[in-house]
């Protein structure tokens, strides 16, 4: 059979409903297997109720639809994640370790595994941050990302498994509403300005982080996933950029369009999250290897965030 059939774990998250749309206009609707704890109530297509860390419950979809392709995405971010460290740390490796172990024992042909800026932490050039930089996490999400990139080189030199990753900056989105992140205020700063209310901003104004918009991520995941087996020269994980802006800049962006709209900071915990992440990416293996290059720069992307939250806003679909 020479079809592709994908199993998209976490599929109702941020990254997830946009991911699996793309993949089913690519692959075909009856192709792409979502699966996630719950299913959004706005999916079309097919939906497997799924805890990712029940190796047994995973295993049987791979067999029932004979997947080819695992696209794992299902994890614990970063702020969320601090809540309760050890849950988080079970949790990610966990459902890790099932995608790997069954990917392996089952000859998936391709796996995606998406890793984060996040891994980054002390003693980095935090400006154009290299691909090969010292990786001391700060948050147990990131821990676990620089335990999955390793077991992922691991996996590929020891058995072969053709498995790909991307370190993802801040992903920004307007599809739905992000879970937990530390980056996230980028999204909420948004749906604030379309409701023309003010915002306050969980870090202060001067955070610069690398975002990367969520049109960007997609078309970079799938790119790796379709590049070359022997193009792959990074079998931990990809860093990318997408962008890099603080949220004083970026509400300059958006006061272009909303000239009345106003941010007051009021730093939280996930100050110290973001002030441990690196503040742009040198992202040039991946621009070596499968000629990757970002789409949307700030303003790009604040025009079709607003334009497409106000088609959300005004079907009233949107539960914010
Ligand atoms: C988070 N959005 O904030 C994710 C991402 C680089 C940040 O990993 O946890």
């Amino acid at each position: 059979m020479n079809q592709d059939r994908i199993l998209i774990t976490g599929a109702s998250g941020q990254l997830g409903t946009v991911l699996t749309k793309k993949l089913q206009e690519k692959y075909g609707v009856i192709n792409v297997i979502a699966s996630d704890l719950r299913l959004d109530s706005n999916f079309k297509g097919i939906f497997e109720t799924l805890d990712a860390t029940d190796f047994d419950a995973i295993q049987e979809i791979v067999s029932k639809y004979k997947i080819t392709q695992i696209y794992h995405l299902a994890a614990i971010l970063s702020a969320n994640g601090e809540k309760y460290p050890l849950n988080t740390w079970d949790i990610n490796m966990k459902t890790f370790f099932n995608v790997l172990e069954i990917s392996r024992l089952n000859a998936i042909n391709r796996v995606f595994f998406p890793s984060s800026i996040a891994v980054f932490g002390d003693n980095i050039d935090r400006i154009d941050t290299a691909q090969y930089s010292n990786l001391t996490p700060s948050t147990v999400y990131g821990m676990s990302k620089v335990t999955g990139e390793n077991w992922s080189k691991y996996y590929f030199e020891k058995y072969g498994l053709d498995i790909r990753s991307i370190r993802y900056p801040g992903v920004i989105g307007y599809q739905s509403l992000p879970g937990g992140g530390t980056t996230d205020y980028a999204v909420d700063i948004f749906i604030k300005a379309i409701k023309n209310e003010n915002y306050e901003c969980f870090l202060n104004s001067s955070t610069t982080l690398p975002m990367i918009y969520m049109d960007d991520v997609i078309r970079a995941t799938i790119e790796l996933m379709e590049a070359p087996k022997e193009a792959i020269t990074v079998r931990t994980s990809y860093n990318l950029a997408g962008m890099s802006f603080d949220p004083a800049q970026l509400t300059k962006a958006i006061q272009k369009i909303y000239p009345d709209f106003k941010v007051s900071y009021n730093p939280d915990f996930r100050q110290k999250i973001a002030d441990s992440w690196p503040m742009s990416i040198d992202d040039s293996y991946a621009r070596k290897d499968w000629n990757w290059k970002p789409k949307f720069d700030i303003d790009a992307m604040t025009r079709d965030m607003v334009k497409n939250l106000k088609i959300k806003f005004s079907d009233k679909s949107m539960s914010c």
